[in-house]
């Protein structure tokens, strides 16, 4: 099978400049020859194009530079499902996180009941109404679900683009009050550091992959990297301490990989302007090498 990269140099979606340099700090840490080494033929289709837009707040909604996500997730839903179309499986490399919606929106049409793993210190399940920023980087899952602005939902002409039963989050620890209202609400699956600790990340895996398997005929992994702890991921806009460690990331990579679930992932919120020495660049290829079956023996 072959993987088509597609990067999206998005920074409109939250307020930490140099995020769009994140598939360039992804590339030059070696994606395509790492997945090469692994057997697989690699596509690299470039960048979408974003422009340089002006920086704008939505008075009434408080939303940042709506108008400017939207195009852009537009067009990366059309890339991607471009890429679904031909039967590659689609890689993006971010950009903020607001682009799993055009990702989101390129591939679930091609599934009757997609399951998404939402890997995140964060739920990004705002709202304008329950937003504290107006950041649309935490705002995607909400958008997938069909939660906010038409604009957001509507995005490649459907909507929503997941059911609130298969999507599970893990790694969360920086939950806004709306946020934790809607997952108690809907029953959403989310597994905090908390039983992260409690559990370990086998058992979590082990119980997220049988649950996914029940109930969806595709999975798509929405991997944020301040998911991590920032000790291994500094290179992020809004890092969040007491995180995911480096061995537990690659176990949770590697059991995906054994477990043939995943078909298609994004990997967001690369900030080399913020990072050492390209360290999180790197880190996320090396999740990437497991996801994709890069075995140690
Ligand atoms: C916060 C931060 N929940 C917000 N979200 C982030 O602005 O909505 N998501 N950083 O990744
Ligand atoms: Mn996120
Ligand atoms: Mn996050
Ligand atoms: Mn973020």
């Amino acid at each position: 099978k072959r993987i088509s990269i597609v990067g999206a140099p998005m920074d409109l979606g939250q307020l930490r400049r140099g995020v769009d340099m994140g598939p360039s700090a992804i590339r030059y840490a070696g994606v395509i020859e790492r997945l090469e080494q692994i057997g697989y033929e690699v596509h690299d289709m470039g960048d979408i194009q974003i422009g340089r837009p002006k920086l704008v707040t939505d008075p009434k909604t408080g939303l940042r530079n709506l108008e400017a996500v939207v195009t852009a997730n537009k067009k990366l839903a059309e890339k991607v499902d471009n890429i679904m179309r031909r039967g590659d499986f689609p890689l993006v490399l971010g950009g903020d996180h607001s682009i799993a919606i055009g990702t989101l929106a390129g591939v679930s049409k091609y599934f009757n009941s997609l399951g998404v793993i939402w890997y995140d210190a964060h739920g990004d399940l705002n709202t304008a109404e329950t937003s504290p920023s107006g950041n649309i980087h935490g705002m995607p899952l909400a958008a997938s679900l069909g939660l906010g602005e038409n604009e957001l939902t509507e995005i490649g002409g459907y909507f929503p683009k997941v059911k609130f039963e298969n999507i599970v989050i893990i790694g969360a620890r920086a939950l806004d009050p709306g946020e934790k209202q809607l997952i108690k609400e809907k029953g959403i699956k989310v597994y905090t550091m908390h039983e992260i600790d409690r559990l370990g990340m086998t058992r979590v895996m082990e119980e997220t992959i049988s649950y996914l398997k029940e109930r969806t005929d595709g999975v798509h992994l929405s991997l944020d990297l301040d998911a991590l702890d920032p000790l291994f991921a500094p290179g992020v806009g809004t890092p969040v301490v007491g995180g995911i460690d480096y061995r537990e990331s690659n176990l949770a990579m590697e059991m995906l990989a054994e477990a043939e679930i995943i078909t298609s992932a994004e990997f967001v919120e690369v900030n080399p302007i913020l990072d050492e020495r390209n360290k999180t660049g790197i880190l996320a290829v090396d999740l990437m090498g497991a996801l994709f079956g890069e075995r140690l023996l």
